[in-house]
Protein backbone atom coordinates (compact mmCIF):
# COMPACT_ATOMS: atom_id res chain seq x y z
CA UNK A 1 0.00 0.00 0.00
CA UNK A 2 1.87 3.17 -1.35
CA UNK A 3 -1.05 5.66 -0.53
CA UNK A 4 -0.17 6.37 3.11
CA UNK A 5 -1.27 9.77 4.09
CA UNK A 6 -0.07 11.73 7.73
CA UNK A 7 -2.19 14.68 8.84
CA UNK A 8 0.84 16.00 11.36
CA UNK A 9 3.51 14.05 9.88
CA UNK A 10 5.91 15.39 13.33
CA UNK A 11 3.36 14.18 15.83
CA UNK A 12 2.55 11.18 14.40
CA UNK A 13 6.07 9.46 13.11
CA UNK A 14 7.84 11.07 16.59
CA UNK A 15 10.63 8.69 17.95
CA UNK A 16 9.68 7.36 21.17
CA UNK A 17 12.58 9.16 23.08
CA UNK A 18 10.79 12.33 22.08
CA UNK A 19 7.58 11.44 22.13
CA UNK A 20 7.86 9.82 25.72
CA UNK A 21 10.06 12.96 26.67
CA UNK A 22 6.54 15.62 25.74
CA UNK A 23 4.29 12.85 27.50
CA UNK A 24 5.78 13.27 30.70
CA UNK A 25 5.91 16.86 30.58
CA UNK A 26 2.55 16.83 29.64
CA UNK A 27 1.21 14.47 31.77
CA UNK A 28 3.28 16.59 34.82
CA UNK A 29 1.47 19.56 33.89
CA UNK A 30 -1.57 17.78 34.08
CA UNK A 31 -1.22 16.68 37.42
CA UNK A 32 -0.28 20.73 38.83
CA UNK A 33 -3.59 21.47 37.07
CA UNK A 34 -5.70 18.71 38.51
CA UNK A 35 -4.12 19.65 41.76
CA UNK A 36 -4.81 23.13 41.57
CA UNK A 37 -8.44 22.93 39.97
CA UNK A 38 -9.98 19.79 41.05
CA UNK A 39 -11.55 19.13 44.54
CA UNK A 40 -12.00 15.57 43.80
CA UNK A 41 -7.81 14.39 42.19
CA UNK A 42 -6.37 17.30 44.81
CA UNK A 43 -8.38 14.55 47.77
CA UNK A 44 -7.30 11.50 45.65
CA UNK A 45 -4.08 12.50 45.91
CA UNK A 46 -3.57 13.43 49.25
CA UNK A 47 -5.34 10.23 50.26
CA UNK A 48 -2.61 8.74 48.25
CA UNK A 49 0.23 10.62 49.79
CA UNK A 50 1.17 11.97 46.72
CA UNK A 51 1.84 15.09 45.45
CA UNK A 52 2.43 16.32 41.51
CA UNK A 53 5.66 17.19 41.74
CA UNK A 54 6.17 13.65 42.79
CA UNK A 55 5.51 12.52 39.44
CA UNK A 56 8.51 11.94 38.08
CA UNK A 57 8.01 9.22 35.52
CA UNK A 58 5.37 7.20 34.32
CA UNK A 59 6.02 4.49 36.20
CA UNK A 60 4.79 7.02 39.25
CA UNK A 61 1.05 6.88 38.05
CA UNK A 62 0.53 3.43 38.95
CA UNK A 63 0.40 5.02 42.30
CA UNK A 64 -2.32 6.91 41.72
CA UNK A 65 -6.03 5.59 42.32
CA UNK A 66 -8.04 4.47 38.93
CA UNK A 67 -10.82 7.37 38.11
CA UNK A 68 -14.49 5.76 37.36
CA UNK A 69 -18.02 6.26 35.77
CA UNK A 70 -18.96 6.29 39.27
CA UNK A 71 -16.69 8.69 40.62
CA UNK A 72 -17.93 11.23 37.03
CA UNK A 73 -21.62 10.30 38.54
CA UNK A 74 -20.99 11.35 41.62
CA UNK A 75 -19.43 14.97 40.82
CA UNK A 76 -22.25 15.30 38.10
CA UNK A 77 -22.64 17.52 36.80
CA UNK A 78 -19.69 19.72 36.66
CA UNK A 79 -17.90 18.72 39.63
CA UNK A 80 -14.94 17.40 37.86
CA UNK A 81 -14.36 20.31 35.44
CA UNK A 82 -10.71 21.97 35.52
CA UNK A 83 -11.80 25.06 34.44
CA UNK A 84 -14.84 27.54 35.13
CA UNK A 85 -17.80 27.22 33.37
CA UNK A 86 -17.23 30.58 31.42
CA UNK A 87 -14.30 28.62 29.73
CA UNK A 88 -15.95 25.87 28.91
CA UNK A 89 -17.92 26.49 25.05
CA UNK A 90 -19.53 22.37 24.64
CA UNK A 91 -20.89 20.09 26.39
CA UNK A 92 -21.66 16.39 25.61
CA UNK A 93 -22.70 13.52 27.58
CA UNK A 94 -22.08 10.29 27.53
CA UNK A 95 -25.77 7.76 26.47
CA UNK A 96 -26.16 6.67 29.90
CA UNK A 97 -28.24 3.72 30.23
CA UNK A 98 -28.38 3.73 33.96
CA UNK A 99 -28.63 6.29 36.63
CA UNK A 100 -27.42 9.78 35.17
CA UNK A 101 -25.50 10.51 32.14
CA UNK A 102 -21.83 11.88 32.65
CA UNK A 103 -21.01 15.20 31.10
CA UNK A 104 -18.38 15.91 29.28
CA UNK A 105 -17.16 19.56 28.60
CA UNK A 106 -14.91 21.67 26.23
CA UNK A 107 -13.19 24.42 26.19
CA UNK A 108 -12.13 26.44 22.61
CA UNK A 109 -8.50 24.10 22.41
CA UNK A 110 -10.38 21.15 23.45
CA UNK A 111 -12.14 21.51 20.37
CA UNK A 112 -9.19 22.20 18.70
CA UNK A 113 -7.15 18.90 19.78
CA UNK A 114 -10.40 17.19 18.84
CA UNK A 115 -10.74 18.45 15.54
CA UNK A 116 -6.80 17.38 14.99
CA UNK A 117 -6.93 13.88 16.17
CA UNK A 118 -10.22 13.39 14.04
CA UNK A 119 -8.26 14.78 10.86
CA UNK A 120 -5.54 12.28 11.49
CA UNK A 121 -7.49 9.13 11.70
CA UNK A 122 -9.71 10.31 9.15
CA UNK A 123 -6.62 11.24 7.01
CA UNK A 124 -5.19 7.48 7.92
CA UNK A 125 -8.34 6.04 6.34
CA UNK A 126 -7.70 7.72 3.36
CA UNK A 127 -10.38 11.33 3.51
CA UNK A 128 -8.79 14.16 1.87
CA UNK A 129 -9.48 17.27 0.75
CA UNK A 130 -11.18 16.19 -2.09
CA UNK A 131 -13.93 13.86 -0.78
CA UNK A 132 -17.59 14.02 0.00
CA UNK A 133 -18.33 12.98 3.30
CA UNK A 134 -21.64 11.92 4.45
CA UNK A 135 -21.85 11.95 8.20
CA UNK A 136 -24.61 9.21 9.39
CA UNK A 137 -23.40 9.97 13.04
CA UNK A 138 -26.02 11.29 15.18
CA UNK A 139 -25.38 15.15 15.62
CA UNK A 140 -26.44 15.91 19.51
CA UNK A 141 -25.22 15.05 22.86
CA UNK A 142 -23.80 11.83 21.50
CA UNK A 143 -20.14 13.18 20.18
CA UNK A 144 -20.04 10.50 17.12
CA UNK A 145 -21.82 13.55 14.52
CA UNK A 146 -19.48 16.88 15.63
CA UNK A 147 -16.51 14.66 16.52
CA UNK A 148 -16.14 13.39 12.77
CA UNK A 149 -17.84 16.26 11.38
CA UNK A 150 -14.81 18.82 12.77
CA UNK A 151 -12.25 16.10 11.64
CA UNK A 152 -13.49 16.35 8.12
CA UNK A 153 -13.67 19.88 7.61
CA UNK A 154 -10.31 20.68 9.38
CA UNK A 155 -9.10 17.90 6.44
CA UNK A 156 -11.33 20.65 4.19
CA UNK A 157 -13.78 17.74 2.74
CA UNK A 158 -17.03 18.99 1.90
CA UNK A 159 -19.12 17.46 4.57
CA UNK A 160 -22.80 16.56 4.37
CA UNK A 161 -24.05 16.60 8.19
CA UNK A 162 -27.21 14.08 7.48
CA UNK A 163 -27.02 12.77 10.75
CA UNK A 164 -28.75 9.27 11.29
CA UNK A 165 -31.85 7.52 9.99
CA UNK A 166 -33.87 8.30 7.35
CA UNK A 167 -32.27 5.81 5.33
CA UNK A 168 -34.20 6.41 2.02
CA UNK A 169 -32.88 10.04 1.98
CA UNK A 170 -29.34 9.08 2.98
CA UNK A 171 -29.43 6.44 -0.34
CA UNK A 172 -30.61 9.46 -2.56
CA UNK A 173 -28.03 12.16 -1.25
CA UNK A 174 -24.94 9.31 -1.50
CA UNK A 175 -26.18 9.10 -5.03
CA UNK A 176 -27.01 12.37 -6.08
CA UNK A 177 -24.45 13.98 -4.29
CA UNK A 178 -21.49 11.73 -5.08
CA UNK A 179 -20.27 10.55 -1.54
CA UNK A 180 -17.02 9.45 -2.09
CA UNK A 181 -16.72 8.34 2.43
CA UNK A 182 -19.35 7.30 4.22
CA UNK A 183 -19.26 7.72 7.83
CA UNK A 184 -20.91 5.77 10.87
CA UNK A 185 -21.29 2.99 13.06
CA UNK A 186 -20.40 -0.50 11.42
CA UNK A 187 -24.08 -1.77 11.74
CA UNK A 188 -26.08 0.89 10.13
CA UNK A 189 -23.53 0.33 7.26
CA UNK A 190 -24.67 -2.80 6.55
CA UNK A 191 -28.10 -1.78 6.45
CA UNK A 192 -27.55 0.75 4.13
CA UNK A 193 -25.79 -1.72 2.21
CA UNK A 194 -29.14 -4.12 2.22
CA UNK A 195 -31.53 -0.66 1.52
CA UNK A 196 -29.15 -0.20 -1.73
CA UNK A 197 -30.02 -3.29 -2.97
CA UNK A 198 -33.67 -3.36 -1.93
CA UNK A 199 -33.58 -0.34 -4.07
CA UNK A 200 -32.20 -1.65 -7.12
CA UNK A 201 -29.05 0.88 -6.45
CA UNK A 202 -26.05 -0.93 -7.58
CA UNK A 203 -22.81 -0.01 -5.31
CA UNK A 204 -20.62 0.27 -8.37
CA UNK A 205 -22.66 3.18 -9.32
CA UNK A 206 -22.15 5.17 -6.46
CA UNK A 207 -18.78 7.32 -5.99
CA UNK A 208 -17.62 5.83 -2.59
CA UNK A 209 -14.47 5.19 -1.77
CA UNK A 210 -13.87 4.73 1.87
CA UNK A 211 -15.83 3.93 4.67
CA UNK A 212 -14.82 4.91 8.53
CA UNK A 213 -16.89 3.21 11.29
CA UNK A 214 -16.38 3.27 15.10
CA UNK A 215 -18.39 3.71 18.15
CA UNK A 216 -18.97 0.13 18.57
CA UNK A 217 -17.47 -3.67 18.05
CA UNK A 218 -17.48 -5.10 14.69
CA UNK A 219 -15.41 -7.99 13.63
CA UNK A 220 -13.14 -8.44 10.44
CA UNK A 221 -16.07 -10.81 8.87
CA UNK A 222 -18.03 -7.81 9.35
CA UNK A 223 -15.33 -5.83 7.76
CA UNK A 224 -15.03 -8.09 4.51
CA UNK A 225 -19.11 -8.13 4.34
CA UNK A 226 -19.60 -4.08 4.50
CA UNK A 227 -16.29 -3.71 1.86
CA UNK A 228 -17.34 -6.06 -1.02
CA UNK A 229 -21.54 -4.62 -0.66
CA UNK A 230 -20.62 -1.04 -0.74
CA UNK A 231 -17.52 -1.63 -2.75
CA UNK A 232 -15.48 0.41 -0.57
CA UNK A 233 -12.36 0.56 2.06
CA UNK A 234 -13.41 0.15 5.63
CA UNK A 235 -11.60 1.44 8.74
CA UNK A 236 -12.52 1.18 12.05
CA UNK A 237 -11.90 4.02 14.61
CA UNK A 238 -12.43 4.65 18.51
CA UNK A 239 -13.11 6.68 21.39
CA UNK A 240 -15.28 7.21 23.70
CA UNK A 241 -17.51 10.32 25.15
CA UNK A 242 -15.67 11.13 28.61
CA UNK A 243 -12.04 11.26 26.99
CA UNK A 244 -13.37 13.72 24.03
CA UNK A 245 -15.57 10.65 21.70
CA UNK A 246 -13.70 9.34 18.33
CA UNK A 247 -10.29 10.39 18.20
CA UNK A 248 -8.26 8.47 20.46
CA UNK A 249 -7.41 5.96 17.68
CA UNK A 250 -8.19 4.95 14.41
CA UNK A 251 -6.23 2.66 12.19
CA UNK A 252 -4.35 3.54 8.04
CA UNK A 253 -4.82 1.88 5.54
CA UNK A 254 -2.85 -1.26 6.24
CA UNK A 255 -6.04 -2.41 8.30
CA UNK A 256 -3.31 -3.86 11.02
CA UNK A 257 -4.33 -2.50 14.50
CA UNK A 258 -5.79 1.40 15.73
CA UNK A 259 -2.75 4.08 15.95
CA UNK A 260 -3.67 5.36 19.85
CA UNK A 261 -2.81 9.41 19.84
CA UNK A 262 -0.07 8.70 22.50
CA UNK A 263 1.14 12.69 22.37
CA UNK A 264 -2.34 13.59 23.83
CA UNK A 265 -3.32 10.31 25.62
CA UNK A 266 -1.45 8.13 27.98
CA UNK A 267 -2.91 4.07 27.63
CA UNK A 268 -2.44 1.74 30.33
CA UNK A 269 -3.68 -2.26 30.36
CA UNK A 270 -4.94 -3.42 33.35
CA UNK A 271 -6.36 -6.40 34.67
CA UNK A 272 -9.84 -6.45 35.05
CA UNK A 273 -10.45 -8.14 38.06
CA UNK A 274 -7.12 -6.88 40.23
CA UNK A 275 -6.68 -3.95 38.83
CA UNK A 276 -2.44 -4.52 38.30
CA UNK A 277 -0.76 -2.98 35.03
CA UNK A 278 -0.13 -5.59 32.63
CA UNK A 279 3.20 -5.62 30.31
CA UNK A 280 2.68 -4.03 26.94
CA UNK A 281 1.20 -6.62 24.53
CA UNK A 282 -1.13 -8.22 26.78
CA UNK A 283 -4.98 -7.77 26.69
CA UNK A 284 -7.18 -6.57 29.79
CA UNK A 285 -8.81 -3.12 30.16
CA UNK A 286 -7.74 -0.06 28.51
CA UNK A 287 -7.06 3.03 31.03
CA UNK A 288 -6.65 6.39 29.69
CA UNK A 289 -5.04 9.55 31.03
CA UNK A 290 -5.70 12.51 29.25
CA UNK A 291 -2.44 15.03 29.34
CA UNK A 292 -3.66 17.76 27.41
CA UNK A 293 -7.08 18.33 27.83
CA UNK A 294 -7.79 21.44 29.28
CA UNK A 295 -11.61 21.50 30.71
CA UNK A 296 -12.16 17.84 31.92
CA UNK A 297 -8.82 16.08 32.55
CA UNK A 298 -9.00 12.75 33.39
CA UNK A 299 -5.91 10.66 35.10
CA UNK A 300 -6.31 6.93 35.11
CA UNK A 301 -9.64 6.18 33.18
CA UNK A 302 -11.25 2.97 33.02
CA UNK A 303 -12.96 2.68 29.58
CA UNK A 304 -14.32 -1.05 29.98
CA UNK A 305 -13.30 -1.83 26.94
CA UNK A 306 -11.15 -4.66 25.89
CA UNK A 307 -8.35 -4.84 23.73
CA UNK A 308 -4.44 -5.18 23.63
CA UNK A 309 -1.33 -2.66 22.83
CA UNK A 310 1.49 -3.23 21.19
CA UNK A 311 4.53 -1.60 19.15
CA UNK A 312 5.17 -2.88 15.79
CA UNK A 313 6.89 -0.78 12.67
CA UNK A 314 3.62 0.33 10.35
CA UNK A 315 3.83 0.68 6.87
CA UNK A 316 2.41 3.88 7.03
CA UNK A 317 5.55 5.08 9.35
CA UNK A 318 3.39 6.47 12.29
CA UNK A 319 5.43 5.49 15.59
CA UNK A 320 2.46 5.42 17.73
CA UNK A 321 1.26 2.75 20.10
CA UNK A 322 -1.11 0.15 17.98
CA UNK A 323 -4.08 -1.00 20.13
CA UNK A 324 -6.38 -4.26 18.64
CA UNK A 325 -9.91 -3.74 17.66
CA UNK A 326 -11.50 -3.59 20.89
CA UNK A 327 -13.97 -7.14 21.12
CA UNK A 328 -15.87 -5.59 23.62
CA UNK A 329 -16.99 -4.54 27.10
CA UNK A 330 -16.14 -6.25 30.92
CA UNK A 331 -19.58 -4.73 31.38
CA UNK A 332 -20.85 -6.58 28.66
CA UNK A 333 -20.55 -9.87 29.94
CA UNK A 334 -23.30 -12.03 30.49
CA UNK A 335 -23.24 -14.54 33.34
CA UNK A 336 -25.69 -17.22 32.82
CA UNK A 337 -25.66 -20.33 35.25
CA UNK A 338 -22.10 -19.09 36.84
CA UNK A 339 -20.67 -19.02 33.43
CA UNK A 340 -19.27 -15.94 31.58
CA UNK A 341 -19.84 -15.14 28.32
CA UNK A 342 -18.72 -12.20 25.80
CA UNK A 343 -21.35 -11.63 22.84
CA UNK A 344 -18.04 -11.45 20.82
CA UNK A 345 -17.86 -15.17 20.93
CA UNK A 346 -20.91 -16.03 20.02
CA UNK A 347 -20.34 -13.71 16.68
CA UNK A 348 -17.60 -15.20 16.50
CA UNK A 349 -18.96 -18.94 16.17
CA UNK A 350 -22.00 -18.03 14.06
CA UNK A 351 -19.83 -16.10 11.74
CA UNK A 352 -17.84 -18.87 11.12
CA UNK A 353 -20.91 -20.75 9.38
CA UNK A 354 -21.34 -20.06 5.69
CA UNK A 355 -25.26 -18.75 5.08
CA UNK A 356 -25.15 -16.75 8.08
CA UNK A 357 -25.35 -13.01 7.93
CA UNK A 358 -24.15 -10.34 10.51
CA UNK A 359 -27.42 -10.12 12.29
CA UNK A 360 -28.06 -12.17 15.34
CA UNK A 361 -29.47 -11.36 19.07
CA UNK A 362 -28.89 -13.04 22.28
CA UNK A 363 -31.84 -13.16 24.60
CA UNK A 364 -31.21 -14.21 28.12
CA UNK A 365 -34.82 -15.50 30.20
CA UNK A 366 -35.75 -17.29 33.22
CA UNK A 367 -36.96 -20.57 33.07
CA UNK A 368 -38.14 -21.20 36.37
CA UNK A 369 -34.65 -20.85 38.65
CA UNK A 370 -32.64 -21.01 35.33
CA UNK A 371 -31.22 -18.99 32.96
CA UNK A 372 -31.52 -19.67 29.45
CA UNK A 373 -29.42 -18.32 26.42
CA UNK A 374 -31.02 -18.42 22.89
CA UNK A 375 -29.54 -17.03 19.89
CA UNK A 376 -31.57 -15.90 17.51
CA UNK A 377 -29.56 -15.60 14.18
CA UNK A 378 -30.72 -14.77 10.20
CA UNK A 379 -29.56 -16.98 7.52
CA UNK A 380 -29.52 -15.88 3.78
CA UNK A 381 -31.84 -16.31 0.89
CA UNK A 382 -30.04 -19.53 -0.31
CA UNK A 383 -29.91 -21.46 2.76
CA UNK A 384 -33.49 -19.97 3.61
CA UNK A 385 -35.07 -21.57 0.59
CA UNK A 386 -32.65 -24.95 0.92
CA UNK A 387 -34.36 -28.20 2.61
CA UNK A 388 -35.27 -28.27 5.68
CA UNK A 389 -33.13 -31.10 6.62
CA UNK A 390 -30.17 -28.74 5.70
CA UNK A 391 -31.05 -26.27 8.09
CA UNK A 392 -31.82 -28.70 10.62
CA UNK A 393 -28.18 -30.14 10.13
CA UNK A 394 -26.93 -26.54 10.64
CA UNK A 395 -28.60 -25.79 13.81
CA UNK A 396 -27.59 -28.91 15.09
CA UNK A 397 -23.66 -28.38 14.17
CA UNK A 398 -23.67 -24.20 15.54
CA UNK A 399 -25.19 -25.30 18.77
CA UNK A 400 -22.41 -27.88 19.08
CA UNK A 401 -20.22 -25.26 17.93
CA UNK A 402 -21.59 -22.76 20.51
CA UNK A 403 -21.38 -25.70 23.38
CA UNK A 404 -17.71 -25.94 23.06
CA UNK A 405 -16.67 -22.12 22.96
CA UNK A 406 -18.79 -21.05 25.07
CA UNK A 407 -18.88 -24.49 27.82
CA UNK A 408 -23.09 -23.98 27.68
CA UNK A 409 -25.90 -25.42 25.89
CA UNK A 410 -27.92 -22.77 24.31
CA UNK A 411 -31.10 -23.20 22.56
CA UNK A 412 -30.47 -21.53 18.66
CA UNK A 413 -33.57 -20.73 16.09
CA UNK A 414 -32.49 -19.60 12.24
CA UNK A 415 -34.93 -17.12 11.29
CA UNK A 416 -35.76 -15.38 8.07
CA UNK A 417 -33.88 -13.15 5.82
CA UNK A 418 -34.13 -9.58 7.09
CA UNK A 419 -36.48 -10.58 9.72
CA UNK A 420 -34.34 -8.82 12.75
CA UNK A 421 -34.45 -5.15 12.85
CA UNK A 422 -32.06 -2.97 12.28
CA UNK A 423 -29.63 -0.60 13.84
CA UNK A 424 -29.18 2.84 12.79
CA UNK A 425 -26.55 3.56 15.62
CA UNK A 426 -25.05 1.37 17.48
CA UNK A 427 -26.02 -2.11 17.80
CA UNK A 428 -27.90 -3.49 20.53
CA UNK A 429 -27.70 -7.27 20.33
CA UNK A 430 -28.26 -8.70 24.07
CA UNK A 431 -31.93 -8.91 25.10
CA UNK A 432 -31.80 -9.33 28.75
CA UNK A 433 -35.62 -10.20 29.90
CA UNK A 434 -34.64 -12.13 33.26
CA UNK A 435 -35.40 -9.12 35.14
CA UNK A 436 -38.66 -8.11 33.61
O1 LIG B 1 -19.06 5.99 20.67
C1 LIG B 1 -17.49 7.80 20.46
C2 LIG B 1 -17.29 7.47 19.03
C3 LIG B 1 -18.12 8.02 18.08
C4 LIG B 1 -16.24 6.64 18.64
C5 LIG B 1 -17.92 7.74 16.75
C6 LIG B 1 -16.02 6.38 17.31
C7 LIG B 1 -16.86 6.93 16.36
P1 LIG B 1 -19.67 6.68 23.50
O2 LIG B 1 -21.08 6.76 23.01
O3 LIG B 1 -19.34 7.29 24.81
O4 LIG B 1 -18.68 7.32 22.49
O5 LIG B 1 -19.30 5.14 23.55
C8 LIG B 1 -18.00 4.74 23.86
O6 LIG B 1 -18.27 2.72 22.55
O7 LIG B 1 -16.19 2.76 25.44
C9 LIG B 1 -16.56 1.38 23.44
O8 LIG B 1 -17.16 0.45 24.30
C10 LIG B 1 -17.47 1.60 22.24
N1 LIG B 1 -16.66 1.89 21.03
C11 LIG B 1 -16.38 3.07 20.48
N2 LIG B 1 -15.65 2.91 19.35
C12 LIG B 1 -15.45 1.58 19.21
C13 LIG B 1 -14.77 0.76 18.26
C14 LIG B 1 -18.49 6.93 21.19
N3 LIG B 1 -14.17 1.27 17.19
C15 LIG B 1 -17.92 3.24 23.84
N4 LIG B 1 -14.76 -0.58 18.47
C16 LIG B 1 -16.51 2.76 24.07
C17 LIG B 1 -15.37 -1.12 19.54
C18 LIG B 1 -16.09 0.92 20.30
N5 LIG B 1 -16.04 -0.41 20.45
Amino acid sequence: MSDHRIWDEERETMPRDELEQLQLERLQATFNRVYRNVKFYRNRLDEAGVLPEDIKGFGDLGKIPFTTKEDLRENYPYGIFAVPLREVVRIHSSTGTTGKPTVVGYTRNDIDTWSELVARFMTAGGVTKDDVVQIAFGYGLFTGGFGLHYGAERIGASVIPISSGNTRRQLMIMEDYRTSVLVCTPSYSIYLAEALEENGINADRLSLRYGLFGSEPWSERMRSEIESRLGIIATDNYGLSEVMGPGVAGECLAKSGLHLNEDHLIPEIIDPETGEVLPLGERGELVITTITREAMPLIRYRTRDLTRLYREECECGRTLVKMEKVSGRTDDMIIIRGVNIFPSQVEKVLFSFEGITPHYRIVLSREGALDEMAVLVEVNETLFFDEMKKQRLLVEEIKEALRSELGLKVSLKLVEPRSLERFKGKAERVIDERER
